[in-house]
Parts: structure tokens; C-alpha cells; sequence
């Protein structure tokens, strides 16, 4: 009974924080993670999506393209990538990557989202070479390429700064950074899970580097697996901490972890009623980020369309072709037509509208327009 009138309690305290403008700190976050009441924090997080874009969700017309899986280093909660010589390992050639580039443009999309593991053996150049070739084909591409683990490696492989690598690539036309392989900021997870892998110190500063360049990015975290949730509420206040300094984020991601052909594959996948919160509790502690995204393909598509009431307010994308989740397990197709986004953001009671990756309008021939509110 005393447990839940703090409960209560909290909720009524976050609650007046908000409508005070106040932020919410670490025991308002760990709160939240506690409460029973998930109605009542997805109310908010709605409330607060809603100030911030109206009733307005985005969606991208995108492609997303896996250029290789093959990768120097074992992270156990990952079942793309494959060590080189392992069955299931896999390098498209370059005419390869310029036809899925080629086919993505032909199909009206705006973006293509590059990423792939930590190739022991391909050049520095090659990197460069590859954002070229699609940029002078297809120059109205926005290329949004290389997780921070990747730009980290880089700099490694080249002997090179951050800032030089990051400059190579924007001279090549990478036009922002994914928000890929931030995991959870926990050095006990870090440990467990990823420990070849950079730590959270080494991924903020490639996104503050970029930043700093006039690269914008998005953030991550990766949920469901041994995380507690005093940790999620350090990863989103580093985050907050890190967008107050350096103001590039553009969106929020949290990613449902998918333990199929992984180690990890006898723990109990994260239910929908998780990822409505992970939306929620994001939308609430972030208030410095614009957007709050929900990718379908880990979520599954009916959470997805909940949790545009839960605090999302933007739904990615019609990504074409998928290898990360797929390789664990991921039971969602692995497209959407623009058609099947804008029917999917109406029936949620939402006003679907087209973006680019910086979030400006894209006039859609799929329907109306809706004004921006
Ligand atoms: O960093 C790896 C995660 C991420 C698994 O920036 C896994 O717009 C679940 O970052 N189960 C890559 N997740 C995907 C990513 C992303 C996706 C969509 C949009 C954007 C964006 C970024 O996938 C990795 C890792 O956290 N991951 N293995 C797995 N078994």
C-alpha cells in the first residue's frame, strides 16, 4: 500500500515538473522504469511528442544497405556479424552496392542508411570510395553512413584523427552519422557483452566531433537483453548531457534487442509492453531532442503503431532490405510500402507526413498534405 502511493506520488511530482517546464532527473528516470501505471507515462510522453511536433509522425522513404557483416571482433548480443572465413559471411562488390543504391533512387527514396561490421581486411580508402560512387550517380541521395564503432575503427586502421576521418567521408558525401552501437552506457554491460567493442566515452566523442563539423546524428540504446535500469536512465541523461553541448542529435532510437542465433538466444525476448515504455521513458527524460523514432522492424509493426501514442513520433521507413535484426530472428517483413506507413500513421490517429533525413517536408504523391503543425 505504501509502495503505491509513492508510486503515486512520483507520477504526480513528474507531472507537475513537466507542466512547470522543470526537467526530470535520475529519481524522476528510475521512476519511471518503476511505475505500474504505463497508461499514465505514455499520456505524458504523448503530451510532451505532441508540444513538440503536434500530432504530426514522420516517415522516410529509405534503404537501408548492410555493405558487408564480415567483422574483426565478437559482440554476444549480435548475430550479424560473422568472423572472416565463417559461413554466412558476406561482402557485396561495389557494382553491388551502386545497384541497391541505384534501385533505392529509382524508387523514390531520399536516403540510404550504410552500415556494416568492422572488416578486417578491406582499405581505408575503400570507405571513401564507396560514398563517392554512389554520390556522383546519384547526387540528391542523402548518404547516412557508419555507425561511431565503424568511424572509431577507421581512424584506427588510417592512423588518422576522428576529425580527419569525418572530414575524408563528408568530402566523399557522408551527409550524417546513424545512431548505431552506443548499446547501453555500462561498463558492467560493456563488459559482459561488447568488451572489444569502444565504451561510451569514445562514442560520444565521435558524435561530438561530428557535431562540431555540422554533422547532425541520432542516438541509441539497445534494450532487452542484461541491462538494469538505473543504467538506461545514466545512458539517456549521458545523451541529454551530450545534446545540450553539441545540439546534433536529431532523433532518439531505442532498439529492441532480438536474441535469436546469438548467445544470448535463451533469454526472454523484451514484449511490446517494454517498448511502449523504453518510447515513453525516452520521450519524457530527452527534452532536448526534437524527435523520438520508433523502428518498426525491431518493435514489430502493431507495437510500432501503439507506440506512436506512447511518445514516437516518427516511423522508419520503408528500409527495403534488412540484415541485423533479420540474422536475429526479427519475424517483420523487411519493407513497407509509402502507402502501407501513411495508412498505418492515420489508423493511429496521427498525420502522416513525408520527411528527409533533416526532418524537412518531402512533398508525397501518396496523399495529402497535411500542414505542418
Ligand atoms: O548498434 C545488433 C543493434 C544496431 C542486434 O540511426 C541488435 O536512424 C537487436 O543503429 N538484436 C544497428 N539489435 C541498428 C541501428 C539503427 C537502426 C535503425 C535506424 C537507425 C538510425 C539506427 O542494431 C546496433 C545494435 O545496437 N543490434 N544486434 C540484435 N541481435
Amino acid at each position: 500500500m505504501a509502495e503505491s502511493f509513492a508510486v503515486h506520488g512520483d507520477l504526480t511530482r513528474i507531472r507537475r515538473k513537466i507542466e512547470r517546464n522543470e526537467r526530470l532527473d535520475r529519481e524522476d528516470g528510475l521512476a519511471l522504469y518503476a511505475s505500474p501505471d504505463l497508461a499514465a507515462i505514455g499520456q505524458l510522453a504523448n503530451e510532451a511528442s505532441e508540444r513538440k511536433n503536434g500530432r504530426r509522425v514522420t516517415y522516410i522513404v529509405n534503404r537501408h544497405i548492410n555493405y558487408s557483416n564480415i567483422c574483426g571482433i565478437t559482440c554476444v548480443f549480435c548475430a550479424f556479424g560473422k568472423r572472416p572465413g565463417e559461413a554466412d559471411g558476406y561482402e557485396f562488390s561495389m557494382e553491388e552496392i551502386l545497384a541497391r543504391a541505384g534501385e533505392a533512387a529509382s524508387a523514390g527514396a531520399t536516403e540510404l542508411h550504410i552500415v556494416g561490421g568492422l572488416h578486417p581486411t578491406l582499405p581505408y580508402d575503400f570507405y571513401p570510395e564507396m560514398l563517392r560512387a554512389i554520390k556522383s550517380r546519384h547526387p540528391s541521395l542523402h548518404l547516412k553512413a557508419f555507425t561511431a564503432v565503424e568511424i572509431d575503427y577507421f581512424a584506427t586502421l588510417s592512423g588518422k584523427t576522428l576529425e580527419r576521418v569525418l572530414l575524408d567521408l563528408m568530402d566523399a558525401g557522408l551527409d550524417s552519422l546513424p545512431g548505431g552501437g552506443a548499446e547501453v552506457f555500462s561498463e558492467r554491460v560493456r563488459q559482459k557483452l561488447f568488451r572489444e567493442k569502444m565504451g561510451a566515452e569514445r562514442w560520444l566523442e565521435v558524435h561530438d566531433v561530428a557535431h562540431r563539423l555540422g554533422l547532425r546524428s541520432n542516438a541509441t540504446l539497445l534494450y532487452g537483453h542484461i541491462e538494469r535500469d538505473d543504467e538506461k536512465v545514466d545512458h539517456l541523461l549521458r545523451l541529454r548531457e551530450q545534446q545540450d553541448r553539441s545540439r546534433g542529435f536529431l532523433t532518439y532510437i531505442p532498439l529492441r534487442f532480438h536474441p535469436d542465433n546469438t548467445p544470448l538466444e535463451k533469454l526472454p525476448e523484451a514484449r511490446g509492453i517494454r517498448t511502449l515504455r523504453e518510447i515513453a521513458v525516452g520521450r519524457l527524460l530527452l527534452d532536448n531532442f526534437d524527435h523520438v523514432k520508433i523502428y518498426w522492424i525491431m518493435a514489430g509493426l502493431e507495437v510500432a503503431q501503439i507506440a506512436l501514442g506512447y511518445g514516437a513520433d516518427d516511423f522508419d521507413g520503408t528500409v527495403v532490405e534488412e540484415k541485423i535484426y533479420h540474422m536475429a530472428g526479427a519475424r517483420t517483413p523487411e519493407k513497407l510500402s509509402e502507402a502501407e506507413l501513411r495508412s498505418i500513421i492515420t489508423e493511429a490517429g496521427k498525420s502522416p507526413a513525408k520527411r528527409d533525413t533533416l526532418y524537412r517536408r518531402v512533398e508525397s504523391s501518396q496523399g495529402a498534405i497535411t500542414p505542418a503543425s
